[in-house]
């Protein structure tokens, strides 16, 4: 039996896991790989590069908005703040933060690449001797807890930057912020980057640059699966295509197959007709309400944008509905008279009439509420925050 050049085992689950969710892509009609699938080591060196070219605006420009307001940032976020943040890959933009912060209690990188965690770490380690840090080899997209630092904690900020919740489509990115918003509890804040809508002509070439950067990355997925699953995939014979959907409001890249021909991906037989396409990421770009509509879907409200002046990127800070967190909520109810003999809350004497009444007064209410943020045509149920409990 070989060992794949990912030094994963055959029989190790891992390994199993990524073989079948691989398999289960190339035989979906139309077939279909996740973009996490990109972030090998050379996928992410790649990545690297595209951040280098003209084209692609979006780290550039992020970074120069964090330069700018990442003292005001800091100052909203308050002392000792243990920060967790969604992946590993930014160095740069989180020394800026933690440069910034008042005291932070801890730095938290929750990343599934283990060479990724270890790298980063390596160099924040060194760059923060004082400074905790616990590394969580973990998938930010299942549940998690967060971990206890020694020192006092005010406040768990989720940092996700780079825009990496556009790689989510919607149901995808509002469960991902139900899962930040309950890991960082009520005190808690979050820090999201996100691409804006601008002209679709600048957003495609960012995803197509002159030079083929981005080509090589995409591509890369499949010498991955040869390096990996022991694939045969000739990318000669396949090409990068990315176009913006503007309806849809996302940039969409595919692989496509330059002519018919047979593939085999660990033992397993695939037959690609000429010009089939593979869907392997989509790269979400919103308007500030756009998002805000998802953010309030999961429960969290926009307390404040910082942008730059082209208006190309966002930085969002995210707090939780005070509803999202009910069960905390101290409640003082009900006049003596509502309650019942034995101290219960009641409502008295509600004939057939007044509870139909009510009924209908409630659920007209509940529809016009839904009707102003989520069209009927959205899919997506808004967040409804649980019933308080009752003291
Ligand atoms: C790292 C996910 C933010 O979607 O813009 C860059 C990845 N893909 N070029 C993005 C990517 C093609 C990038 N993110």
């Amino acid at each position: 039996m070989s060992v794949p050049a990912s030094g994963l085992h055959q029989d190790d689950v891992r390994y199993l896991a990524m073989r079948d969710e691989i398999w289960r892509g190339l035989a979906a009609r139309p077939r279909k790989l996740s973009s996490k699938w990109f972030y090998d080591e050379a996928g992410s060196a790649l990545f690297e590069r595209i951040c280098e070219q003209d084209e692609y605006y979006v780290t550039r420009t992020e970074l120069a908005l964090m330069r700018e307001h990442v003292a005001a940032m800091a100052k909203m976020l308050g002392p000792q703040v243990m920060l967790v943040e969604y992946g590993s890959g930014s160095g740069e933009k989180t020394r800026l933060l933690l440069d910034h912060l008042e005291r932070p209690a801890a730095y938290v990188p929750i990343e599934i690449s283990r060479t990724a965690l270890r790298d980063s770490v390596a160099q924040l380690r060194q760059a923060y001797p004082a400074l905790e840090v616990v590394a969580l080899n973990a998938d930010f997209t299942e549940p998690l807890l967060l971990p206890r630092p020694h020192g006092p904690v005010r406040r768990p900020v989720v940092y996700f930057p780079g825009s990496t919740l556009g790689n989510f489509n919607r149901r995808e990115a509002v469960d991902l912020l139900i899962r930040m918003r309950q890991l960082m509890g009520p005190n808690g804040r979050a820090l999201v980057g996100i691409d804006l809508k601008k002209d679709p002509l600048l957003i495609e070439a960012a995803y197509n640059d002159g030079a083929g950067v981005t080509a090589a990355f995409t591509l890369n997925l499949l010498a991955r699966l040869n390096r990996e699953l022991d694939a045969d995939f000739d990318l000669q014979q396949f090409h990068h295509r990315a176009r913006y959907n503007v309806m849809r409001g996302r940039v969409e890249t595919f692989i496509v197959s330059r002519c018919a021909q047979r593939v085999s991906v660990a033992g397993r037989p695939f037959a690609f007709a000429a010009d089939e396409a593979m869907a392997v990421e989509i790269s979400c770009k919103y308007t500030v309400s756009e998002f805000a509509g998802m953010a309030a879907a999961a429960g969290l409200g926009v307390t404040h944008v910082w942008t730059d002046r082209r208006a190309w990127f966002a930085v969002v800070l995210l707090e939780p509905h005070p509803l999202a967190n009910a069960e905390e909520i101290p409640m003082s109810i009900h006049d003596a008279k509502d309650l019942s003999p034995d101290g219960l809350p009641c409502v008295k004497n509600e004939g057939k009439k007044e509870k139909a009444q009510r009924k209908k007064a409630a659920d007209e209410n509940v529809d016009e509420a839904l009707e102003e943020t989520f069209p009927a045509s959205d899919p997506i149920s808004p967040f409804v925050p649980a019933k308080p409990r009752q003291h």
